[in-house]
């Protein structure tokens, strides 16, 4: 490996063409197309010194900007289990982006020094993109960064950002999660839902018949989810509209129904309480809505799958007898009534992180069956290996003590396991998740929405001139800076029963945000309103 390459090939083929310094946020680096060529080349750079650092294990380079406006892209780096970027690597991350090409080689002799890598060693890079036209010119300057450094890359082409993480831990597992292949990936979620949905398939209120944005999915979502019907025998419902035409994310998307709280754009007619859900740009998030009788919009967020995830697994697992502890995670966006029902009515604990899936994603570790979401629709399961192995014995009835109630919840639970992308929020294995849950309890989407009823809320965007001046601690949920801002946040809230209102810096957009619920719909627009008055 010859460092000089290094510069000479940024020099001539990615110069860096921007001075202000930029930083690997809660979702990697993320700005216009334009500015991110040479980031690309600096991160394929780096995802080789990464998995060279690892002993050879698969990294992964994910270029998306999800949700982000069609100009926008961005770039993330996953880890060998399907985490973020480890913490440490972050910053590596952001100070080799921000060197000059000049000290871009001396930048790269300092991480494999620091690091103690054997840069002659082997090392494997897996690429994957969303379907952004930017995209595929970005995802060669990252196999160009692997290159420089002869290291192996391997392109997937059009993926999402979650079957790119499923990838890399099969790659990294000797295929033993599942066979990272994209017909792999739809092989492992396909096979345990139509298990566990066996050959009836309507029951209860539960009708086999659910709607699709794909707008939002001009992204890879509509996409792969064609694909993806195609290996499911009808055993579930879907109609996809919005499959192509238009800007991605334009007025639809997960982020839009969700922050909006209205349908997205292109909706077809439909009968009223229909099921309906949208993905984001790179289908990691997902959410329900439907319109009611009298054409009332309602939405099931993040929040809701969250809970209906809960009290599914947890009755199995009270019904196979295994002992293991199960709990929740969510940020301070989910909503107050989804925090009290979790709490008082499924009796699971809670606990609060920042903003950012790889706090929720930790913090669900801690746990032996571990559910966390934002409420935006991020979000996943994962189990510790004693509840594996607790499940795994429970369903072969090792001891013979088990009744055969029992047996079945267990086999039902594994094949829960199998359905579930542990590695990251992923939407379409969410959604069949989703869809087993409904079925098994024979719900239509009103008898989801019973559960509990949502406080009224409202997120709000402030530009500001420097939105790093607020900064913030207990989950998101006081501001240390400004000096007094919170004290008079507390007053404000105070004001509103069951007001609760917090103020943060974006993590991948210049602004700030405020977020605000109270009993009444006017008391919440109220208080954002006054709390938005005093941040600016
Ligand atoms: C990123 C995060 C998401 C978070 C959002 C907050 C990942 C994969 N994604 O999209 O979890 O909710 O940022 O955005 O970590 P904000 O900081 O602009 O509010
Ligand atoms: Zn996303």
């Amino acid at each position: 490996v010859n460092l000089r390459a290094v510069y000479a090939f940024a020099r001539e083929m990615y110069p860096k063409n921007v001075t202000t310094d930029i930083q690997y946020g809660t979702a990697g680096f993320r700005t216009r197309n334009d500015k991110l060529y040479y980031v690309m080349y600096r991160m394929g750079l780096l995802a080789t010194l990464r998995s060279r650092a690892k002993d050879g294990q698969t990294i992964g380079v994910m270029i998306t900007a999800s949700h982000n406006p069609e100009p926008d892209n961005g770039v993330k780096l996953v880890d060998p289990m399907g985490e973020m970027l480890d913490q440490s690597w972050e910053k590596l991350a952001t100070n080799l982006v921000n060197v000059s090409d000049m000290e871009l080689q001396d930048e790269i002799a300092r991480i494999i020094e620091n690091e103690k890598i054997d840069i002659g060693s082997a090392s494997c890079v897996f690429v994957g993109m969303d379907n952004r036209y930017h995209s595929p010119g970005l995802l060669k300057a990252v196999e160009d960064g692997v290159l420089t450094l002869k290291g192996r890359v391997k392109s997937f082409g059009i993926v999402t950002t979650p079957m790119l993480h499923y990838f890399v831990v099969c790659a990294n597992t000797n295929n033993a999660y599942g066979v990272a292949t994209e017909e792999g990936y739809y092989d492992k979620l396909t096979t345990s839902f139509k298990r566990l949905r066996g050959t009836e398939f309507e029951r209860g209120n539960y009708k086999n018949k659910l709607i699709f944005d794909g707008k939002c999915a001009n992204g890879v979502g509509a996409r792969k989810m064609l694909r993806f019907l195609k290996t499911m025998d009808n055993s579930l419902g879907i109609e996809v509209f919005n499959k192509g035409e238009g800007k991605i994310n334009h007025e639809c998307g997960a982020d839009y129904v969700k922050v909006q709280q209205g349908c997205p754009i292109g909706l077809p007619e439909i009968e009223p309480n229909t099921r309906c859900c949208s993905v984001d740009g790179d289908a990691d998030r997902l959410v329900y809505f439907f319109t009611d009788a009298n054409n009332q919009f309602n939405l099931l967020d993040g929040d809701r799958i969250a809970t209906l995830i809960a009290g599914y697994l947890m009755d199995l697992i009270e019904k196979c007898g295994v002992d293991v502890t199960i709990g929740l995670v969510q940020t301070a966006y989910a909503n107050g009534a989804s925090t009290e029902y979790i709490q008082n009515v499924l009796k699971v604990p809670v606990a609060t992180t920042s903003t950012g899936v790889k706090h929720l994603h930790h913090k669900a570790t801690e746990f032996d069956v571990g559910i966390y979401f934002e409420a935006n629709g991020h979000g996943t399961v994962v189990f510790s290996n004693k509840a594996r192995k607790s499940i795994h014995a429970a369903s072969k009835n090792v001891g013979n003590d088990l009744n055969e109630e029992q047996v079945a919840a267990a086999r039902k639970l594994l094949l829960t396991i199998d359905l579930i992308n542990e590695t990251v929020g992923d939407a379409i294995s969410d959604m069949l998740l989703v869809e087993t849950i409904l079925h098994t309890n024979g719900w239509d989407v009103k008898d989801w929405l019973a559960a509990y009823t949502d406080l009224p809320n409202v997120q709000q965007k402030l530009m500001v001139a420097d939105r790093n001046v607020i900064r913030v601690t207990d989950a998101d949920r006081k501001c240390v800076t400004p000096d007094g801002l919170q004290k008079e946040i507390d007053l404000l809230v105070a004001k509103y029963p069951k007001g609760r209102s917090f103020v943060r810096p974006s993590g991948t957009e210049d602004v700030v945000r405020i977020y605000a619920e109270a009993a009444t719909r006017e008391d919440t627009d109220r208080l954002a309103s006054e709390v938005s008055l005093i941040t600016y």
